[in-house]
């Protein structure tokens, strides 16, 4: 066998390729530089199906042409000769592929098919092979599982002109995200082509509808106490996705190796897949480090007072009831499922909170935002009413300003003193000019500020605001919290808040995720790299990480307040969230700065240069399986508890001060694929030599 197994060629396989829909083009995007620095431009590509609407923004094409390959490429010198080949190849034989640069930081190389350039010719014939050689069924009102098929039987089309061109030159690894990606996993296997394959699931089809659903009493279902109980063919059935939970089953199978992203997710996967997985790649992030080390305090203060500008308008008429210096601001953000995300329990716990603070007689209003997208018909007419009656008043208030400026300059000068009185200086004419612009505020205290933004459709079943219905949070001047639903994302061109949602996060106080179904969970750990404290919870994979590195009684002067989900009643859980929130309105605002310097310096610990290296990890274990399977049969996934070391962040040597590295503290990240290679003593010239740079440094930072 001469396969150079060092320089392999690595693909990664996922309809979030180019194509923004959820967590997975975050992984993609956010570990790209990374994954460039390591395989260099030419070892590693994505693939990813062509969504026609929208790739053109997110891509650059790159031409391709059997006369540029033979021009400009040699099959002997360059590692993607095969790639560009059987990219020709396949269009010879009608298949559309848009080969292209991703315009992101890295600009990995990207292979789009066009699925719609082979669905008539094909769809059928894959389905019925499909069937055949794993009894899959597939059927034809499913959409998504069509596309999922053509796009299994295109990459592994691809991947077997890859092997043919490449004829043994590299060893191939094809890592696939998510069962929409998976199809060609148990095709690879059926087929013995000569690929090395990892599947990673970023959570379990049944995991999200049980969690989300009843059961057949109208119950919640208690998930995690019952993960070993579950009839999981029949509950598919039951739930009508039973071929795709099949193809997802077939993908963790048909993989050399199986990963997920959180340890909670791997339990999850050993029972609802049949697999236990062989080890947890968790998602990492890029950090900002500005120059200056306090800059993300005062980009905090001045995304602030953008949020404070919407307020503003949004409470007009009743501002007399906010103290705006003392107004924090939550939120909570993300897809909209309303239980697995835990804004049942955050709208509960809002509730609780303001009777709290009620009954002190707090100086405190919070701001709560929940920004999740749910059907709506654009901004509700009010609020864009009021937001354009302060716009009115300032751009009033400026004119008068600039008549003042000159009279005040001229009343000084000829008087030798100061005016005693605003009168001196204004004139009638003025005085109209702002007594109109103040007409539209009449009668704007008797009307309570939206709980929403926007018009909703089915506003009476909407399970948001019928909870705020519930819990009676409707803004009243003598609630001390205050609830804005905003139910589409946030971008800079949106007329009552226009602002990206990085730059909203940072003009925030706390960002709140008590999740039920959470296999990682971006939300907290986006807040952790611009220094913003959250609340997560043990059932998140981010939050079980962070308490893995973390001491229970520690983490909250980091700012991470992890929601104990797992092992307490729904109420419990609900007054932890309540109490964690008023703790958190107790603080003085020095308190809180404080607060935010040590969460930031913990984004080190999501830095991809760390968490990437449980891919390399991944990405060695599965080539020592297809190549070198004595010697392998004892590895595998077991979990970093089990690894018999404490891993964890020391304590802040001074409350008020900042994080500092515990000389007995060591930093890793969690998942054990490390224990794999300590057990086969890998030799120096191995392929398995870590090029990603200085990361065993950065580990003390802390
Ligand atoms: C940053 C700024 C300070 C500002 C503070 C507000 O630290 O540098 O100038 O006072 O944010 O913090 P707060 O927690 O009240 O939003
Ligand atoms: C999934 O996306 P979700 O929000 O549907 O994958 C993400 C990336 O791994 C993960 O962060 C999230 O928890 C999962 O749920």
């Amino acid at each position: 066998m001469n396969r150079d197994l060092r320089n392999h060629l690595l693909f990664e396989v996922s309809t979030e390729v180019c194509n923004k829909v959820g967590g997975i083009y975050s992984v993609l995007k956010t570990k790209a530089p990374i994954t460039v620095k390591e395989y260099g431009n030419q070892r590693y590509h994505c693939l990813g199906l062509l969504n026609k609407g929208k790739y053109e923004v997110e891509v650059e094409p790159m031409e391709l042409s059997y006369e540029i390959l033979h021009s400009t490429c040699s099959k002997e010198k360059d590692d993607d000769y095969a790639v560009k080949e059987a990219i020709l190849r396949m269009r010879d034989r009608g298949v559309n592929i848009v080969y292209c640069k991703w315009l992101i930081e890295g600009t990995p190389k990207c292979i789009l098919f066009d699925l719609d350039s082979v669905r008539n010719d094909y769809l059928n014939d894959w389905k019925k092979d499909l069937w055949e050689i794993s009894g899959i069924p597939s059927p034809d009102s499913d959409f998504e599982t069509n596309d999922a098929i053509l796009l299994g039987y295109l990459v592994t089309w691809f991947l077997g002109e890859v092997v043919y061109v490449d004829n043994q030159k590299h060893a191939i690894v094809n890592h696939c995200h998510e069962w929409l990606a998976g199809v060609c996993l148990p095709i690879i296997r059926q087929r013995k082509l000569d690929v090395v394959t990892i599947f990673t699931t970023h959570a379990t089809l049944l995991g999200r509808y049980l969690c989300a659903g009843k059961d057949e009493f109208g119950n919640d279902i208690d998930f995690y106490n019952n993960l070993d109980k579950f009839d999981c063919d029949k509950e598919a059935g039951i739930r009508g996705i039973y071929h795709r939970y099949c193809i997802e089953r077939a993908s963790a199978h048909s993989a050399d190796v199986f990963t997920t992203v959180s340890q909670i997710t791997a339990l999850e996967a050993e029972h609802l897949l049949a697999r236990k997985p062989d080890g947890i790649l968790p998602n990492g992030i890029n950090i900002t480090k500005f120059q200056a080390v306090h800059e993300f305090q005062n980009l905090h203060q001045k995304s602030k007072l953008k949020i404070q500008e919407f307020i503003k308008g949004h409470f007009i008429g009743h501002l007399k009831t906010i103290d705006l210096d003392n107004t924090l601001y939550f939120f909570i953000a993300g897809r909209y499922e309303f239980k697995n995300k835990g804004v049942d329990i955050f709208i509960e716990s809002l509730a609780r909170l303001n009777h709290r603070l009620q009954s002190i007689n707090s100086p405190i209003t919070v701001v709560a935002f929940i920004i999740m997208p749910a059907k709506n018909n654009s901004f509700n007419i009010q609020s864009l009413k009021n937001h354009a009656i302060v716009k009115s008043l300032e751009e009033g208030i400026e004119d008068v300003s600039k008549i003042l400026k000159q009279r005040l300059l001229e009343y000084t000068l000829n008087k030798n003193s100061i005016p005693s009185n605003l009168n001196e200086l204004l004139g009638d004419n003025e005085k109209i000019f702002l007594k109109k612009k103040l007409i539209p505020l009449k009668n704007k205290e008797y009307e309570l500020p939206s709980v929403v933004t926007h018009n909703m459709i089915d506003s009476d079943k909407d399970p948001i605001l019928s909870d705020l219905r519930r819990t009676h949070l409707f803004n009243n001047d003598n609630d001390r919290v205050k609830v804005i639903f905003h139910p589409e994302f946030l971008n800079s061109q949106n007329p009552l808040l226009p602002m990206e949602y990085e730059e909203f996060v940072r003009g925030c106080n706390l960002g709140v995720f008590p999740s039920y179904y959470e296999p990682w969970g971006y939300t907290p750990a986006e807040c952790t790299v611009m220094g913003i404290p959250s609340i997560t919870t043990n059932l998140s994979g981010f939050g079980a990480y962070m308490e893995d590195l973390i001491d229970a009684d520690q983490s909250e002067m980091y700012g991470i307040y992890i929601v104990d989900r797992r092992f307490k009643s729904g109420d419990e859980s609900i007054e932890q969230l309540t109490n964690m929130m008023f703790d958190f309105c107790q603080k003085s605002r020095r308190q809180r700065i404080n607060q935010r310097n040590r969460n930031e310096r913990l984004s080190e610990l999501l830095d991809w240069k760390r968490m990437g290296l449980e891919y390399v990890k991944a990405r060695s274990l599965a080539l020592r399986r297809a190549y070198y399977p004595e010697g392998c049969e004892t590895e595998g996934f077991s979990s970093f508890e089990n690894d018999g070391k404490q891993y964890r962040v020391g304590k802040p040597f001074s409350v008020p001060g900042s994080p500092r590295a515990n000389s007995n503290t060591i930093l890793m990240t969690p998942g054990d694929l490390g224990t794999i290679q300590d057990a086969i003593a890998i030799e120096d010239d191995d392929y398995f030599h870590l090029s990603m740079g200085d990361q065993e440094n950065e580990t003390e930072s802390l």
